[in-house]
């Protein structure tokens, strides 16, 4: 299918996808068995501007937006996702400061981010607040010149790696989500360190880890927006970058196509290829157009996210949900295709299905998309009632 991409925007996904058959599949496997972080990756994506894609020009970036960083991820998602969360993460950690930080702060921290020198991660879920993201308990206690940051976050990816949080903590314990405000800590802060890197079922190349503070003391000017707005600065971080998890389902989706496609058309059974069988055909028809449709909805949801549309929750979150259930199927589907291998680490359609799991949890759940979109149904709903 042709989305009429830009000149840009196909050398954007040409570069992208060079690095990911050069850089990322010779070393796959390996990073996943190893639980390995892609260093070398991440200073091929730096080298190639990549970091800098969604940055505007004024703080050394590439000025493009959600749909040019969306078709980056995709091409790095089909080779492996573990690297492509990385990236993807990186940018999910950025945008606190994007939408929300003071020139000053976008001055300091941006060009460093553009340049791939400094990675971010976001630091939002806690033991006790992952879908329930109100449920926050780590705290941010007002010292003079100060906050003081007591609390520990779990799962955060490219925690301990990065060199940069934006990190939600109530403020004010008796306004509850209202109560939450956003902070920017740098890694070497005193009181700042991280628990163990977790042991995962996927995306094993990227880095998961503990954040802790422990009388954390960060300079007053670390505020992102005001006192109060952490709950909506984590909600507008979301809606920006739930499109890219979306383009991850379409990234890994069609990578397990290609791969089960290959092998249908070499492995030999009754005496033909089994790709000549309707069986296996059927299945592929079906995995190319759910992937296809994913692909137009992605697409369609980064480009009104770019167009600087108001509210772009609920387009979001259908990316993230369609997208992220079709990579779940397709990638389950192109393991049956291919039968015992496919269940084999000599194939990487195990790994693709191991990886794809993720996609339907991280960055809310399919079950929290669905309670965001139906939410957001009644409201229009409600208001074209009213209207009448
Ligand atoms: N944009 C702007 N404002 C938003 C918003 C959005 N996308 N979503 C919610 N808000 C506002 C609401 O309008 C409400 O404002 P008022 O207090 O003025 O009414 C406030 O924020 C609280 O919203 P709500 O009552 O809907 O909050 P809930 O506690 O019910 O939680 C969900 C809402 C479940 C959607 C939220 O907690 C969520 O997204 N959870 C998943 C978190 C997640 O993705 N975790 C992954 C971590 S990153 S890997």
């Amino acid at each position: 299918m042709d989305y009429f991409l830009s000149e840009e925007q196909l050398m954007i996904k040409d570069l992208a996808r060079q690095i990911a058959v050069e850089k990322v599949v010779p070393v796959r496997e390996e990073l996943d068995e190893k639980e390995e972080f892609p260093w070398e990756i991440m200073k091929a994506l730096a080298q190639s501007d990549l970091f800098g894609l969604f940055i505007p020009e004024q703080y050394g970036g590439l000025g493009k937006g959600a749909f040019e960083l969306a078709l980056a991820v995709e091409e790095l998602s089909k080779a492996c996702v573990g690297v492509a969360t990385t990236y993807a993460a990186n940018a999910l950690g950025t945008y606190p400061l994007l939408l929300f930080g003071t020139d000053e702060q976008k001055k300091k921290y941006l060009p460093d981010i553009a340049a791939g020198k400094k990675l971010v991660a976001f630091g939002l879920t806690e033991a006790n607040a992952g879908s329930d993201a109100g449920g926050i308990q780590t705290t941010a206690r007002a010292d003079g010149d100060h906050y003081v940051l007591n609390g520990t976050k779990q799962w955060i990816t490219n925690g301990g790696e990065a060199e940069i949080y934006t990190v939600i903590a109530i403020t004010d314990k008796t306004r509850g989500a209202r109560g939450a405000s956003a902070f920017v800590v740098e890694k070497g802060t005193p009181g700042f360190s991280f628990g163990k890197k977790e042991r995962k079922m996927g995306i094993r190349a990227s880095a998961t880890r503990e954040l802790v503070f422990e009388d954390c003391k960060i300079p007053k000017a670390n505020i992102i927006a005001r006192e109060g707005m952490g709950f909506i600065v984590a909600m507008k971080t979301l809606d920006n970058s739930r499109a890219g998890v979306g383009a991850q389902g379409v990234g890994v989706a069609q990578g397990a196509i290609d791969e089960a496609l290959k092998f249908a058309r070499q492995r030999v059974q009754f005496g033909h290829p089994i790709i000549s069988f309707q069986a296996i055909q059927h299945m592929l028809a079906d995995m190319a157009t759910e992937t296809e449709a994913a692909r137009a909805l992605v697409y369609a949801a980064a480009r009104y996210i770019d167009s600087g549309a108001k509210d772009v929750t609920r387009a979001s979150a259908m990316a993230k949900l369609f997208a992220t259930d079709v990579a779940m199927r397709v990638t389950t589907n192109a393991v049956q295709v291919m039968g015992g291998s496919g269940y084999m680490k000599e194939y990487p359609v195990e790994k693709m299905m191991r990886d794809a799991k993720i996609l339907q949890i991280y960055e809310g759940t399919n079950q929290i998309q669905r309670n965001v979109i139906a939410q957001a149904l009644i409201k229009e709903s409600a208001a074209a009632s009213k209207g009448k």
